[in-house]
């Protein structure tokens, strides 16, 4: 063992510290930091298992050119002549990168600055543009700047807090604790999201509104404040300049009972929040991307930053809005300023930014105006117009709305480079170059959290085969561009340094973003920084980073939400699930984690699902005028009626189904560029199957299950797929493993049930059946580990024993919670009584009754074996 290290999580905006042990042979112990200000030691599940996401399977070790190994000299050289000679025959514009939240602040500096200093092009944009464009469009109309003017310390100090379009128990667990302790000593919470999730289950309040009303809500809150003498008029008058007209907006249609309408929600819930909001000045209005992914986002951040102002709340202990970002460091490629509408350190494409930025770099091709944002970047590459396109970390054959299309125009790209850490994603399959870059644990440089913390990642693994760190590729390839002193970095405190002093370079305080104590730090130093929060507390005075100092109050009114047409009845809303992180190229690598939800389910109201004819369990085809996918329904009351619900996960990688981007509309916000992926006209369908079943294996097999519905997950030394055909499922004994077979065909039944050994162990094992039911996968998945296989393989479950039963529910029949829940989802049982007739349990005494109705509606439904 050697010392920990103290690092940063790999996963989101929480930013949490880590203590990484690592006991060689890239095994690795993770524990949560306690210095650490964001996590104070906790750790979520994600973070937790961390250990199990850092081995080498599936990494991309060397440069690849098409299928072959190359050598990185060559690699890069053909990167930097394929560029030269685009922008040589068709100017800087013909090419483009697409970056991501996931790189260090110092791999985006030196991406931004070879792109708009050099190459002369704003052609940059980020996976930030589908995630938090919205926010930064929106702060800066509010302050003139893209500032969050919230801490982590406000929620502890807050009495009100309101969730918007954040399902934080899941996408920020641990900020998520911070809340319900702030819960424990009193403070009201309320969410505000049309999905009743984990989050709003614990609410005081929440509020299931209609999507895309937010502005609507936010403003009839506004005129209820005005009415109640909420409004700060004081603070106001000398921190904000408010439109003559703003307040006319507040007329007809602002009364409570229109807002409950258009909203769709009760007239006295929507009291009880505006009661709750005008009774506590302290109040933190956290919300992420159901208020940003939407084709009004911008007006949504501000109709909540107009909220802020007018009361008041803002620049005070426990009162800020709060955008919290997603991605580990979304908030550090701001400050640099990698987004296409932006320039570098908070500064926009005003002639005198340019011309300042210009000198700092001594650049000899400055970028003028903004470049391609997301969706018109790919809709450019296929259309022919971009050339040459440099993708790192982000996988957007996967996470791009209308993916289809993108996929099209990758394959039509003539020169698409892609920077990883895996060799094999839906991306780079579309790769003419291929680029090892370094992964967590190996990766050296600095990010910035939701709360403008400013954390080191540290390495603690040794860089894997050819592997290099993505500030060094792209100052490689600007070297061999022809920029050689201008790109002199040896090292990521280079690049920070010199991050920091163009944040201070000519800065009279008219940009609050400044590092200026970071850019004399020397290496020792830099290596070893301890987390600090730029910017203190921000407005605490006022002091906005306009022109005049004031805040702007920004008019913002509700448009029209489309009624759903027709063919398209239905609305498609996509996110997240606890335990997966996007396209679950690292995620995907832990068993622990895969079982949290090991399918894509569609999410569905009861009444949609009767009124379809679609059952909980089945599979559904969701379709949308982008293209269409398949789930496993999972019908719940969470859902609103009329709306669909979808993870984001899945890829052609891991499933035949659940490809989500293949059906968001590719529609964006005017002002930010951010696509709306909370709401796609949509339509639903059930398919039907003859049987279901899946397969086990110790490593995986040689090619994907070829049948309608193959889901893969990480087991321990292999994977499990859950499979459901139409056609012969004789043709799947194809995919097993040689060795001994052993099995039990009953072919009238419609079972398989086939064990395969090797050298007396488990390998693989393939279980089919045409009634549905299956063993529980536990058993068998702890038989692949085993180094003597069991005699009852083909019982599924250990000789005299039942199935891991799970914590016992009934207590007179002696029957776990587990053996139940299997039950209800393989037999399909509707009721108690169901229940007692199948298992027997809650036939005596009956003390298990509620459990066991509770356990129909929630496994019943939620729940899929
Ligand atoms: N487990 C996990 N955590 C993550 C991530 C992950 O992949 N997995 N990703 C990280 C990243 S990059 C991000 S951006 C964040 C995202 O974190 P969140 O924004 O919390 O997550 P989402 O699931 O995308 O969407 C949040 C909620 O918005 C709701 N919503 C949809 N439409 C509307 C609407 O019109 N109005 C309102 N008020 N709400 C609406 C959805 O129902 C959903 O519950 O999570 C981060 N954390
Ligand atoms: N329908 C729908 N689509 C969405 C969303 C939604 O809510 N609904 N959310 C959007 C949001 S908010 C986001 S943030 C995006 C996320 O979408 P993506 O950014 O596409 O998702 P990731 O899987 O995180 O992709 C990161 C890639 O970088 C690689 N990688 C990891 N670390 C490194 C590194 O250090 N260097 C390099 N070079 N590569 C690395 C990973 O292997 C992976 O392939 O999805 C967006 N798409
Ligand atoms: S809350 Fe976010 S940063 Fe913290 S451990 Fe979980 S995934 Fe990592
Ligand atoms: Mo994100």
């Amino acid at each position: 063992m050697t010392a920990a290290v103290r690092t940063t999580c790999a996963y989101c905006g929480v930013g949490c510290g880590i203590l990484a042990t690592s006991a060689g042979d890239r095994a690795v112990r993770i524990e949560g930091d306690p210095n650490h200000p964001a996590n104070a030691g906790r750790l979520c599940s994600k973070g937790t298992h961390l250990g199990e996401t850092v081995g080498l399977e599936g990494r991309l070790l060397h440069p690849m050119i098409g299928k072959r190994r190359a050598t990185w000299d060559k690699a890069l050289d053909l990167v930097a002549k394929r560029f030269r000679d685009a922008i040589a025959q068709y100017g800087p514009n013909s090419v483009a990168f697409y970056v991501s939240g996931q790189l260090l602040t110092e791999d985006y500096y030196v991406a931004n600055k070879l792109m708009k200093g050099f190459i002369g092009s704003a052609n940059i944009d980020t996976n930030s543009r589908l995630c938090m464009s919205s926010a930064v469009a929106g702060h800066t109309r509010a302050f003139g700047e893209d500032i969050v003017p919230a801490s982590y310390d406000d929620l502890d100090a807050a009495d009100l807090i309101v969730l918007v379009g954040s399902n934080t128990a899941w996408c920020h667990p641990i900020v998520y604790q911070r809340i319900r302790a702030r819960c424990d000593a009193g403070a009201k919470l309320v969410v505000i999201d049309p999905r009743r999730t984990e989050t709003a289950d614990q609410a005081d309040l929440h509020l299931a509104i209609r999507p895309g009303t937010d502005v609507a809500l936010m403003n009839g809150l506004l005129a209820w404040c005005r009415e109640a003498g909420v409004v700060d008029d004081a603070y106001l008058a000398a921190h904000a300049a408010v439109p003559d007209d703003f307040w006319n907006q507040f007329g007809e249609g602002s009364d409570l009972w229109s807002v409950a309408r258009i909203c769709d929600v009760p007239p006295q819930d929507l009291r009880r929040f505006f009661e709750l909001f005008a009774a506590h000045p302290r109040t933190v209005t956290m919300f992420s991307q159901g208020v940003n992914q939407s084709i009004a986002g911008t007006d949504q951040v501000n109709a909540i930053t107009n909220l802020h102002l007018a009361t008041g709340r803002i620049g005070k202990p426990g009162a800020a809005p709060f955008s919290i970002t997603g991605q580990p460091n979304a908030m550090g490629g701001r400050e640099v300023g990698g987004l296409a509408s932006t320039l570098a350190a908070h500064m926009d494409f005003a002639p005198d930014n340019v011309a300042r930025v210009g000198r700092f770099w001594a650049a000899p091709a400055m970028a003028t105006k903004p470049g391609l944002k997301a969706v018109d970047l790919f809709r450019s590459v296929g259309e022919g117009r971009i050339k040459a396109l440099w993708i790192m970390a982000t996988n957007p054959a996967v996470s791009m709305p209308d993916a289809g299309r993108v996929r099209e125009a990758l394959a039509a790209c003539p020169f698409v480079v892609v920077s990883d850490v895996i060799v094999d994603t839906d991306t780079s399959r579309f790769a003419h170059v291929r680029l090892p870059a370094a992964g967590w644990g190996e990766k050296d440089g600095t990010v910035t959290n939701s709360e403008r913390t400013i954390s080191r990642q540290r390495p603690f693994l040794p860089l894997p085969g050819e592997a290099k760190p993505d500030w060094w590729i792209v100052t490689q390839v600007a070297r061999r561009m022809g920029w050689k002193t201008a790109f002199p970095y040896d090292r990521p405190g280079d690049v920070w340094r010199e991050h920091c002093r163009l944040s201070t370079y000519e800065n009279d305080g008219s940009r609050l973003f400044a590092l200026p104590r970071q850019a004399g730090l020397g290496n020792a130093a830099y290596d070893a920084m301890t987390p600090f929060r730029w910017g203190g507390t921000p407005f605490a005075d006022g002091g906005y980073s306009t022109p005049d100092g004031r805040a702007r109050l920004v008019p913002v009114v509700q448009k029209p939400v489309a009624a759903p047409l027709g063919q398209w009845p239905m609305t498609l809303n996509t996110g997240r699930y606890r335990d997966q992180w996007h396209t679950m190229t690292r995620t995907g690598l832990s068993p622990k984690l895969a079982r949290h939800r090991e399918e894509p389910l569609v999410e569905i109201h009861p009444d949609d699902a009767a009124r379809l004819d679609i059952a909980d369990g089945t599979l559904a085809r969701v379709t949308t005028p982008q293209g269409d996918s398949l789930y496993r329904a999972s019908v719940v009351d969470s859902q609103r009626p009329g709306e669909l619900f979808v993870p984001i996960h899945w890829t052609d990688r891991t499933a035949t189904g659940g490809r989500t981007g293949l059906l968001s509309r590719p529609l964006a916000d005017p002002v930010s560029g951010q696509p709306g992926f909370k709401s796609t006209p949509a339509n639903v369908k059930p398919v039907a199957t003859a049987w279901r079943g899946f397969i086990l294996t110790r490593g995986e097999l040689d090619r994907h299950p070829d049948c309608l519905w193959a889901t893969r997950v990480a087991v321990p030394t292999g994977a499990a797929w859950e499979l459901a055909g139409d056609g012969d499922p004789a043709a799947l004994d194809a995919l097993l493993p040689k060795g001994t077979r052993i099995e039990a065909i009953d072919a009238a039944r419609g079972s398989r049930r086939i064990a395969i050994l090797a050298d007396g162990r488990l390998a693989a094992a393939l279980f089919v059946t045409r009634d549905g039911i299956l063993p529980s996968r536990d058993w068998l998945v702890a038989q692949l580990t085993e180094a003597v296989a069991a005699p009852t393989l083909l019982a599924g479950r250990a000789p005299g024993v039942q199935a891991d039963r799970g914590p016992i529910v009934c207590a007179c029949f002696d029957i776990g919670l587990k053996t139940i829940v299997a039950a209800i989802v393989d037999q399909k049982l509707a009721d108690v009584a169901a229940i007692g007739a199948a298992l027997g349990a809650g036939t005596n005494c009956g003390s298990c009754r509620p459990a066991l109705a509770r356990l129909i509606t929630s496994e019943g439904s939620t729940h899929v074996a």
